[in-house]
């Protein structure tokens, strides 16, 4: 099943209040294309939570699944008969893990991190990412995560990767990205967090990186 792909704008839902994250993701649902869940509000409100966001819209479960193949299946099998559209699980477990996350997940997509956003990503996933990228295409996953804060990165991953994998790229606002670059650098979507869900108006701050993006589409 595949995502929407209207505005390219996915919301970093890491909020730990149920209550508020629900009343985020209903503001922003028709601006966002998806919404990402990590372990912050699934360790908070509980994994229920994958389903009530998914009647509102595509749920990505960021739980970045780095495990031996059969805990990898038995995760990413009871994220998406939990609803989920997808799933995002580290790559630098190999291509034995990665292989059992697509087996896994059914109609549902398969990401695999290649280089984190963050300083600390140099030390080692981003001596791997383009090896991981192959890897990853050769396995069969649907897309990358590559980060916003080095654009020339996402080039580089999107080269290996080709034109027919997608790539989700976090690192925008708080982290000192831009969408629109990240997307112009070849992204499919933009993952935003802090600056949607901690603003004073998500709404308005959705619709603000949105504009961004479609300044490059
Ligand atoms: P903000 O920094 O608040 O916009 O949130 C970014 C979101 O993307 C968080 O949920 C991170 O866990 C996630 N993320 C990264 O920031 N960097 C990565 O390299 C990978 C991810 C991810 O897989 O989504």
């Amino acid at each position: 099943m595949l995502m929407r792909r209207e505005s390219r704008l996915v919301l970093a839902l890491d909020e730990t209040d149920g209550d508020k994250a629900m009343a985020v993701a209903e503001a922003v649902a028709d601006v966002v294309d998806a919404v990402k869940i990590n372990w912050p509000l699934v360790l908070s409100e509980g994994p229920q939570m994958i389903t009530r966001l998914a009647d509102l819209t595509d749920v990505i479960c960021d739980f970045k699944v780095a495990d031996i193949p059969n805990t990898v299946r038995l995760i990413v099998e009871n994220a998406v008969s939990r609803g989920a559209s997808a799933v995002i699980v580290h790559a630098f477990t190999g291509d034995d893990s990665l292989r059992a996350a697509v087996e896994a997940s059914g109609d549902a997509e398969i990401y695999a991190v290649t280089e984190m956003s963050h300083p600390g990503a140099l030390c080692f996933t981003a001596k791997h990412a383009e090896e991981m990228a192959r890897m990853g295409v050769e396995c069969g996953a649907d897309g990358f995560i590559a980060p916003a804060t080095r654009p020339d990165r996402i080039r580089a991953i999107r080269a290996v990767a080709g034109p027919d994998r997608k790539i989700l790229s976090p690192g925008v606002g708080a982290q000192g990205g831009k969408a629109s670059d990240a997307i112009a650098a070849g992204a499919d979507y933009a993952i935003v967090g802090r600056s949607i869900y901690g603003a004073e108006d998500p709404r308005g701050a959705a619709q603000a990186f949105a504009e961004d993006i479609r300044t490059v589409l």
